[in-house]
């Protein structure tokens, strides 16, 4: 892992949204931590399974390398990540990553990941790139996905074979330049509207393969209203482009 100019090794926040993930944190941290130079911010909401002190014994365990927001006004994970990455943007690290606690983001892609930040100022860890898979992920998933990423290509003219993909590592100069006062989604569809913004604001989108594994353990957070949310924000994103679509140079 090199920064964009190659002369020392890349830094990275790793910004880890969570809602009862008490069982997966503790196998997802080590995996992380191991790479040299990261970083983690967890942000958990409220979660009734005890993951906020679990977060906090781990971060007692890696001096240093932990900090831990107990979020307190409404639940959401679009809020969640529009309270954290201003946040981390302010960090000395030359990258922000984000992900999901729930072991269907394999840390051993970050270093990839955060390597190709040299050539885009955002990188998908992608579902659908060549060479990338699904694993443990019932047909009905796979198939709303793929519907999901066909809907938000066609409505916002972005590019990139996985839109909605939650693994994404940012250059931090590319975080700044996202109008956050304006990315008012409150749960995944914040994935889509922050992609459009990345994009209208002229940053490069590229996607590294990963391996997708469904989670083995905890319940899933997607409700019916958050899956509304999601029908409606990539038109809301389209109006408030003034009907230009994104330019996105993705590959
Ligand atoms: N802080 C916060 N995190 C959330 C919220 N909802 C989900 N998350 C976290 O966001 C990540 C993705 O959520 P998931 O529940 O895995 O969503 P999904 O991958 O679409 O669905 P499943 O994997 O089937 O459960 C996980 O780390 C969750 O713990 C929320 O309201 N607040
Ligand atoms: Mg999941």
């Amino acid at each position: 892992m090199t920064t964009a100019t190659g002369t020392r090794p890349a830094t990275a926040l790793v910004i880890l949204p969570t809602l009862n993930e008490a069982k997966n944190l503790p196998l997802l941290v080590p995996s992380i931590l191991e790479h040299e130079g990261l970083r983690l911010l967890i942000v958990d909401d409220r979660s009734a399974d005890g993951t906020g002190e679990v977060a906090e014994a781990l971060a007692a365990e890696y001096p240093g390398r932990i900090e831990v927001m107990h979020r307190t006004g409404k639940r959401g994970l679009g809020l969640s990540y529009a309270e954290a990455f201003p946040l981390a943007a302010e960090a000395e690290v030359d990258v922000i990553c984000q992900m999901d606690a729930d072991l269907s983001h394999d840390p051993q892609y970050l270093p990839a990941m955060i390597a190709a930040t040299a050539r885009f100022d955002v990188v998908i860890g992608s579902r659908y790139a060549e060479g990338a898979g699904l694993e443990n992920w019932p047909g009905y998933r796979a198939a709303l996905s793929v519907g999901a990423n066909t809907y938000v290509r066609t409505v916002t003219g972005l590019r990139a074979k996985d839109c909605t993909s939650g693994y994404r590592c940012w250059r931090r100069s590319a975080v700044h330049q996202v109008r956050w006062e304006r990315v008012g989604a409150e749960g995944f569809a914040f994935l889509v509207e922050t992609l459009c913004e990345a994009a209208q604001a002229g940053c490069s989108i590229g996607e590294v393969p990963v391996l997708f594994v469904g989670r083995r353990h905890g319940a899933s957070k997607l409700t019916a209203r958050v899956f509304r949310e999601s029908l409606v924000v990539p038109w809301r994103v389209l109006m408030r482009f003034r009907r230009r679509r994104p330019k996105v140079t993705s590959r």
